[in-house]
């Protein structure tokens, strides 16, 4: 997808400080963390929001929920937990149209959201 951000983080185009990559996903540091703990989980394939994931891809998106709870635990949440965010379209805030699922920890967090 020519204009798409995470498309060009995937192919190697914007550098990003990695923690993780196989063939169906990347997990990297957010650029703007809200957390001590912020990284993003993403599908290689171009999904642009939840509410486009169809149901053949429901075993990816259990791959992208797996690693987040993996790399959640590694960065140090396991004890204490973490918030697992998708953001989805205008009214979910979703500033990148690329399916993420953001992890956020090491502080204890507010709800419910503003
Ligand atoms: P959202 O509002 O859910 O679409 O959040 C998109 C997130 O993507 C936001 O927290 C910042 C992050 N982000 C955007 N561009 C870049 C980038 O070039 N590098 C990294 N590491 N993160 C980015």
């Amino acid at each position: 997808m020519g204009d798409c951000i995470f498309c060009k983080i995937i192919s190697g185009e914007i550098p990003v400080k990695k923690i993780y990559e196989n063939d169906d996903m990347l997990a990297f540091h957010d650029i703007s963390p809200q957390a001590p703990v912020h990284f993003l989980v993403i599908p290689k394939k171009h999904i642009t929001n939840l509410m486009e994931v169809k149901k053949n891809d429901t075993p990816l998106l259990g791959k992208l929920l797996d690693k987040a709870q993996e790399a959640a635990k590694e960065l140090g949440c396991g004890e204490k937990g973490a918030r697992f965010v998708i953001n989805c379209k205008s009214d979910g805030a979703q500033t990148v149209d690329h399916l993420h699922i953001h992890v956020l920890g090491g502080r204890q967090l507010a709800w419910p959201p503003g």
